[in-house]
């Protein structure tokens, strides 16, 4: 038996996109909404099973592939986020490089699927290392949906809209669908929001509303296009934040010191207490 784990966003779903046009998607697959990034534990794999993971980070899954690998399932791993400690018995392409997305590095073993993974650079906000710019609007939107705090926040299920893209074949031929419209006017909306945005102590402070949970991944990578980061984007859980960090460089590295995590340019905390923010601050300071 073969298992997929991908991350719900334009990167994870184009890896799944790529992989699935060279090699099909048989298999149970399991994604949820961007933050989901703990998927592994959805996985049951028995011996001998196969187990293809994109997008998520190893070192959020650490102990859970290696209890897979050792129970005798053979994991391949693609990706760029932090590792961790590596897991010898793991097929591992992972390179944290701030220049790479997880469906480049798919496309690059699989020799296939270059123009899915343009579409995934804008969508993980490395437009700039994009050769596609006709395809940024919709790297952009597949992005979009992916963020929520659960399912019922977004427009498709992630696995729904990877096979809408599958099923037609070219970024070009999605662009053209009902899919993708419904994505664009909800992404309008949504965005539309993002004027009355106000900065309090140096975050950029959300609600906690449904579109704000949406937008918030692509209002980041918007700020972060424009230089001068790092930049901090919260929505306001009442105790708590949910914070995404954007930025140059060590950003997953910053986030991990909260107990979130990412990679070079973006990353986030799921839940910091609103008495860590000094601390957050100061560590943003440091690197401004
Ligand atoms: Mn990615």
């Amino acid at each position: 038996m073969r298992w997929f784990a991908y991350n719900g966003d334009a990167d994870g779903i184009c890896s799944m996109v790529i992989r699935g046009l060279v090699h099909g998607i048989e298999g149970e697959r399991v994604t949820g909404v961007k933050r989901d990034i703990e998927l592994l534990e959805r996985v049951d794999a028995k011996p001998g099973d196969e187990v293809i993971v994109m997008d998520i980070s190893l070192a959020r899954n650490h102990d859970r592939a290696k209890h897979l690998a050792d129970s005798g399932a053979s994991i391949t791993w693609f990706d760029h986020h932090l590792q961790g400690e590596p897991i010898p018995e793991i097929t591992s392409h992972i390179d944290t490089s701030a220049n790479v997305c997880t469906a480049l590095l798919v496309s690059r073993v699989l020799g296939s699927g270059e123009d899915w993974a343009m579409v995934a650079l804008h969508g993980d906000g490395l437009g700039a290392h994009s050769s596609r710019d006709d395809l940024a609007e919709l790297g952009e939107l597949l992005n979009y949906n992916g963020y929520g705090f659960s399912l019922a926040d977004l427009h498709f299920h992630p696995d729904e809209l990877m096979v809408a893209c599958l099923e037609a074949g070219s970024p070009e031929v999605f662009m053209q669908s009902e899919t993708f419209f419904r994505l664009r006017s909800g992404f309008a909306e949504d965005i539309a929001h993002c004027d009355s945005i106000e900065i309090v102590d140096g975050i950029h402070m959300l609600p906690d509303e449904p579109w704000a949970r949406r937008v918030v991944g692509v209002y980041a990578h918007r700020l972060n296009r424009g230089g001068g980061g790092p930049h901090v984007i919260a929505i306001d859980r009442g105790e708590t934040l949910q914070i995404s960090v954007r930025g140059e460089n060590g950003i997953g590295e910053l986030c991990a010191k909260f107990g979130g995590g990412g990679r070079e340019t973006a990353g986030g905390i799921d839940t910091l207490p609103k008495g860590e923010i000094p601390a957050l601050m100061n560590e943003i300071s440091t690197r401004r």
